[in-house]
């Protein structure tokens, strides 16, 4: 008995102090958008039309999964007082009921194609390109990412991790690098991922996109980030050492902002040199010609 007020007391503290760090936490989700915080429930917030129908897809199986779980759980209860051997000593010897068998059947079929058909049809949208207004290439690399933007100038840039020492305070940790990918806002941006040495994988969660980088096959996929700011993302291939260490931070900016940004970069001469002879496995599988569409 002493055990179980024990174990009841302890209880009560871990739910305050776990209420308690969820109220903090969503004081400090609001503080930052496009990477995680902590403590955060749920989905980064959508920066595109994709994300936003991702996380409404991701809402609209919630209501099913609680449904599910809920009905099962009243079953068992059910099942538990009702014929326990003392509730019900004598049980009943039916074996089959044909409706029975038609509904439990029947029903789920149907469950799976209300939740498959919205499902599909994001897939298909998420796999679709829409003509594009520009392309970034994105070379996955150990560990880090090299960008090209091959429709405006001949110039490829390296994008590390900033290390603590050298980051400003408002930018964050594990996340922040040094030269960052810029897109124009409302732009149908086409990215195409290749890995130079092993599979990486690109992605940002804020624009509920991620492909693989795979050496010597060129994916791709497409964002449209309608607000700007900084986006936050990680290789999410596991990709040797320090996987956890080459972040994807993407600045959405204005259309006038990125035609001056593009014009700084094809002045810098480091970048037009990376550029211009890519000397790279990205550079081989351009010439074999990547099985793209
Ligand atoms: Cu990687």
């Amino acid at each position: 008995m002493l055990g179980f007020k024990r174990l009841a007391a302890a209880a009560v503290v871990i739910g305050a102090l776990v209420g308690g760090a969820l109220l903090a936490g969503g004081e400090a989700a609001l503080a930052a958008f496009g990477q995680a915080t902590p403590w955060q429930l749920g989905m980064q917030d959508a920066a595109t039309p994709i994300m936003e129908e991702i996380t409404a897809f991701h809402d609209y199986l919630l209501y099913w999964i609680t449904a599910i779980a809920g009905f099962v759980l009243i079953l068992l209860v059910m099942v538990m007082v009702r014929f326990n051997a003392r509730a019900n000593p004598t049980p009943s010897r039916v074996t089959h009921n044909t409706l029975l068998e038609v509904a439990w059947t029947v029903v789920p079929i149907m469950i799976l194609v209300l939740i498959g058909v919205p499902s599909f049809r994001l897939l298909f949208k998420q796999l679709t390109i829409p003509p594009a207004d520009l392309t970034v290439k994105a070379t996955g690399k150990q560990w880090y990412w090299s960008y090209s933007y091959p429709d405006n100038g001949k110039f490829e840039f390296d994008s590390l991790m900033l290390q603590d020492k050298d980051r400003k305070a408002e930018q964050p940790r594990l996340l922040a690098v040094d030269n960052e990918m810029v897109v124009p806002v409302n732009k149908v941006v086409r990215v195409q991922t290749i890995g130079a040495d092993v599979i990486h994988s690109f992605a940002v969660p804020s624009f509920g996109i991620r492909i693989d980088a795979i050496p010597g096959r060129l994916n791709e996929t497409w964002f449209k980030a309608t607000r700007e700011g900084m986006y936050y993302g990680q290789c999410s291939e596991l990709c040797g050492r320090d996987h956890a260490f080459m972040p994807i931070a993407v600045r959405v900016v204005s259309e006038q902002a990125f035609r001056e940004w593009v014009d700084a970069a094809n002045n810098r001469p480091e970048w037009k040199a990376a550029g211009a002879d890519r000397a790279t496995p990205t550079a081989v599988a351009d010439a074999n010609g990547p099985t793209d569409r």
